[in-house]
């Protein structure tokens, strides 16, 4: 008996000893500014990544859709997708850059459909429905709206200038309904890419210790969180789609949103 527990805590601890994959995938949007002065197309990055960490970058399959949507009106952005690589501090990996066509004023709520992505540590697929906001102008338009995609992250504070020191409230919601009791992963863009390099730019922060950020949406789908520094934050909603299963396997079907927070000077 004593022989088989201390095989047992053995074993135990090898498992714990393997490297794993770190938990908190998010696929970013990313724009050198959420706040874009001067009209013209305006680069976005799309990479699958660990961004708090700086860590294992993930192959991005050319996604299944990627858009805008301005006053209302959907525009695909198909089309200016061109594939790229992006090099994080561990690894290469693909990704693309396209290109949002900023002209009169308003909000522009950038949204990204990927293929589901088989994580073979876990031995499932992930597909995260990504949403970033930019504006033009001040003029408040559209980033209080849901897309109505399958699960989705709907701000209530508006996203692209979240004061640091104060809290962002999000409500996850799948099919138009709130997502009570998911569980939201939270990272910061510690390091940015560089939009005119392949790799990405000297990270200005550490994870805390403790793994993933985390909260949970209440019984009406909501969350807060206090934003503690300027930059961009990323909450991804795990599993609170409906689809989860694909080609036989676990399907997550996650809901991110990117906001932007900025120094009170
Ligand atoms: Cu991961």
């Amino acid at each position: 008996m004593t022989f088989f527990t201390l095989g047992k805590q053995a074993l135990v601890g090898a498992l714990l000893a393997l490297p794993t994959a770190a938990p908190a995938h998010f696929l970013l949007e990313y724009t050198t500014d959420a706040l874009i002065d001067r009209p013209g197309d305006v680069p976005v990055k799309l990479v699958f990544w660990h961004p708090f960490e700086n860590g294992h970058v993930m192959d991005l399959e050319r996604p299944q859709e990627f858009y805008v949507i301005h006053r209302g009106e959907k525009t695909d952005l198909m089309d200016t997708l061109q594939p790229i690589t992006f090099t994080g501090a561990s690894n290469s990996a693909a990704a693309f850059l396209g290109s949002v066509p900023v002209k009169r004023s308003g909000d522009y709520v950038l949204v990204t459909v990927p293929q589901p992505y088989f994580e073979e540590s876990e031995d499932k697929y992930i597909q995260q429905f990504t949403k970033s906001v930019l504006n033009r102008n001040t003029l408040p338009t559209d980033w209080m709206a849901p897309v109505g995609l399958p699960t989705e992250i709907l701000p209530l504070n508006k996203p692209y200038n979240i004061i640091a020191g104060s809290t962002f409230t999000g409500q996850v919601l799948a099919d138009g309904e709130p997502v009570a009791g998911a569980e939201i992963e939270i990272e910061y863009m510690a390091a940015e890419p560089d939009m005119d390099g392949s790799a990405a730019t000297a990270p200005v922060a550490s994870p805390p210790p403790g793994g993933a950020v985390v909260a949970i949406s209440d019984a009406n789908g909501y969350f807060t969180f206090g934003i503690p520094k300027a930059g961009y934050w990323g909450f991804a909603a795990l599993g609170s789609g409906p689809a989860t299963e694909h080609e036989g396997k676990e399907l997550s079907q996650d809901a991110v949103l990117w906001i932007r927070a900025w120094e009170l000077e």
